[in-house]
């Protein structure tokens, strides 16, 4: 199967734009192979430059909820497309989100757009430190809130050291302010309150993970963070920039009765265009200039467009069966995955919440990141590139989560589960 114009793009994009891509993932590093170029979407396919067709469980990385080119989101862009692309000035479009936002989510009073997750969780860190006065944050490993210099720091020696920097150029001053715990674990971060109790301004998690494969919270984990920032009167920010309207309707951390303190969005909310959102409790979110004295601002901020589809995904979110539809496509896939894995006798964890869903190389369950990374990742490498060339297009790492859409069908699960056997006996064979 030729990738022939994918090839000569990457090798041209790669004189271009460092790895060739915009956002490393993209590269198919951790799965090698060239990535592939994708011409255009249309519902539950992307086709690539070469002409293939894939069923896509990556969806943008979360936001294509509707499936791709979703007649209501191309219809809501082209009109406001046609009145101008950006004003710099408030428009009747970011009301119109905002309210649709603040109806969906009961801890979320106010709301402020920004164009990336990474802008929402860096702004979040600061209201929550300027709120509180304090200066350290705890995150969990393996989590990912953006690529701010105090959200790009992993674990020192012991879970409970301070941070040490992520990458060069984050300096071990701001990494000294963030503490690493591990996720699904309340004792540690138990420790961390006493050890840095007051000295916390607020703890930031992705209430189920999805930035180190699918993994769920542990029964009680998120109530107890929650039990915990109250107690040491520091904020407790949810992370649902992958999370918020991808499992139902509202914000995850409504499954699981918890109220956040600040909550950040994005991917769903602008159905596939540049939007995020920081969004709270009214008296924390007015402490944002210009009505208080907490700075933030974005020249394409609430960008008409953006808010356009971000406004048409959520109504047809609220009004139609997108959930009905991904719940009976999902329960039908993992089910299938399952089956055919134990088939196979190849060891793996398949998980599902919603839209969201992953799967592990690995023969006990994962609930972290140590337990993350002993999974078989030239396992995953080797069957990720056997269903891309039988048209399934998975996340290109074992560390990320898949996701669905209402545009899947019977069909697509089908040729999904179908195409998962013969990977799986094509790598039989080949060992
Ligand atoms: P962005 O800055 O990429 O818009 O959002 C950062 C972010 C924040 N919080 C969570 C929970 C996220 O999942 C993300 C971004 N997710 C990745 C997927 N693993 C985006 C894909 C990429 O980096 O290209």
């Amino acid at each position: 199967m030729s990738t022939s114009r994918s090839e000569s793009l990457h090798a041209e994009s790669s004189k271009l734009t460092p790895g060739g891509v915009n956002s490393p993932v993209r590269a198919f590093r951790a799965v090698s192979g060239t990535p592939r170029y994708i011409a255009r979407a249309a519902g539950s396919k992307i086709y690539d430059v070469d002409g293939r067709e894939y069923v896509d469980y990556v969806l943008s990385w979360g936001p294509i909820m509707l499936g791709h080119a979703a007649p209501e989101i191309v219809e809501a862009v082209e009109r406001a497309a046609r009145d101008g692309t950006s004003f710099g000035a408030p428009s009747p479009y970011e009301v119109e989100l905002a309210k649709l936002v603040v109806e969906a989510i009961p801890s979320v009073e106010m709301v402020r757009f920004v164009s990336s997750g990474t802008e929402a969780c860096m702004t979040a860190i600061r209201l929550a430190r300027a709120w509180t006065k304090r200066e350290k944050i705890v995150k969990c490993a393996g989590c990912y809130h953006g690529h701010s210099d105090p959200l790009l720091v992993s674990a020192g020696s012991g879970a409970l050291t301070l941070g040490i920097p992520d990458s060069p150029g984050v300096t071990a001053a701001t990494a000294a302010d963030t503490i690493v715990v591990p996720f699904n674990d309340d004792d540690t971060a138990g420790a961390a309150f006493a050890k840095h109790g007051e000295e916390i301004a607020a703890v930031i998690v992705e209430p189920v993970a999805g930035n180190m494969g699918f993994i769920p919270p542990a029964p009680g984990y998120l109530e107890r963070l929650r039990t915990l920032t109250s107690q040491a009167g520091a904020l407790f920010i949810m992370d649902e920039v992958m999370t918020g309207f991808r499992l139902h309707y509202g914000s995850a951390q409504q499954l699981y009765g918890i109220e956040a303190d600040l909550t950040t969005l994005g991917k769903v909310i602008g159905a596939g265009l540049p939007v995020a959102a920081i969004g709270g409790k009214r008296e924390i979110m007015e402490r944002l200039a210009p009505s208080g004295d907490v700075y933030q601002a974005g020249t394409l901020s609430g960008n008409p467009l953006a808010m356009a589809a971000g406004a048409a995904q959520l109504r047809a979110l609220r009004d139609g069966d997108a959930y009905e539809r991904i719940e009976r496509a999902g329960s039908a896939l993992i089910a299938g995955l399952r089956e055919t894995f134990a088939e196979a006798r190849v060891a793996a964890q398949i998980g599902r919440i919603g839209s969201m869903w992953g799967l592990f190389f690995n023969a006990s369950p994962v609930t972290d990141l140590t337990t993350a990374k002993k999974s078989d990742t030239k396992a995953f490498a080797r069957f990720f590139h056997a269903m891309l060339d039988r048209g399934v297009y998975l996340a290109p790492s074992q560390f990320e989560a898949a996701f669905l859409s209402a545009a899947h069908s019977d069909d697509d699960v089908a040729r999904t589960v179908s195409a998962a056997r013969d990977s799986l006996a094509a790598m039989a064979s080949a060992r």
